[in-house]
């Protein structure tokens, strides 16, 4: 029995959404993972689909991270400032090429003195967000720091990272182009995939959180999909070592190998 709730219709991904700006972009292919899309259509995305995988969102204080997760999960918008104390999470609930797939997004404090117990919270991340107001360069400067410090405890080969200036409401076009190509530099630096977002007036946060979404339901089936992958060959690699070789291997009810030319027409 399925105890939880139907995707909303507006949480439903059919194609890849595409990045903001082509050379700050974690790929740019127009499409998924082809291996991705034969898994999709073939029911072969093993346990994604009951997965919930970890974002967390960091940044100095008060850069408008709190605004970002609540105009995308609740679409509201609070002009007041009331810092986060200690971490706050959302989930969101996706399908993604008729997948479903839920991200827990959290929320730690920017502020100095919660920094000890939300960096508790980072851990196991398979993504991380780092949010800059694109109004104060400082905040910028700052992201190599929080980077350096989500990644104490994560593996920096497995996450995905995004760079996202926030407050774009109030930056003029010249100003925001000043600061673009600064972050655009920190973001090659990084290798994260740059996103400008106003939290106020929703530009680009919904495109942004369903390319977060899209990445990481790639990388996770690309991650499920190595994994059989390994166990298949796993399992013919034992069968020929039993002392029967490839020829050997073959029983009475015919070859044994049958799942090797299948996992490459697959995996390939
Ligand atoms: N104009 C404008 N103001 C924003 C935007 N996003 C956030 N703010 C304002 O910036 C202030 C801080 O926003 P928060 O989302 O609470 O910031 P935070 O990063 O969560 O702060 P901490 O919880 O202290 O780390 C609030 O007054 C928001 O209204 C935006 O896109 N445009
Ligand atoms: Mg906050």
């Amino acid at each position: 029995m399925n105890i939880l709730a139907p995707v909303r219709r507006d949480r439903v991904l059919a194609e890849l959404p595409q990045c903001l700006r082509k050379e700050a972009a974690l790929h740019v292919r127009k499409d998924f993972h082809p291996r991705v899309t034969c898994a999709c259509q073939e029911h072969r995305t093993g346990t994604v689909g009951f997965k919930i995988s970890k974002v967390i969102v960091v940044g100095d204080l008060s850069v408008g991270k709190t605004c970002l997760i609540n105009r995308f999960c609740k679409d509201t918008f609070d002009k007041n400032y009331k810092a986060t104390i200690g971490v706050d999470f959302e989930m969101e609930r996706f399908e993604v090429l008729g997948v479903p797939f839920s991200l827990q997004l959290w929320d730690p404090a920017g502020q100095e003195r919660f920094k000890c117990i939300a960096s508790t919270y980072y851990r196991g991340a398979q993504a991380i967000i780092i949010v800059f107001n694109l109004n104060d360069v400082a905040s910028l400067e700052h992201t190599r720091q929080w980077l350096a410090d989500a990644l104490k405890e994560n593996d920096p080969a497995s996450v995905l990272l995004f760079l996202v200036g926030s407050k774009k409401d109030l930056s003029t076009p010249a100003q925001y182009a000043l600061m673009e190509k600064d972050a655009l530099k920190v973001a090659q630096e990084i290798k994260a995939e740059y996103w400008a977002v106003s939290s106020l007036t929703g530009e680009n946060v919904r495109e942004f959180f369903f390319r977060v979404a899209a990445l990481t339901f790639e990388a996770n089936v690309l991650a499920e999909l190595e994994k059989s992958g390994a166990r298949r060959i796993g399992d013919v690699v034992r069968e020929c070592l039993s002392g029967r070789g490839w020829q050997g291997a073959r029983g009475p009810s015919g070859p044994c190998c049958t799942s090797v030319p299948c996992f490459f027409r697959h995996q390939q």
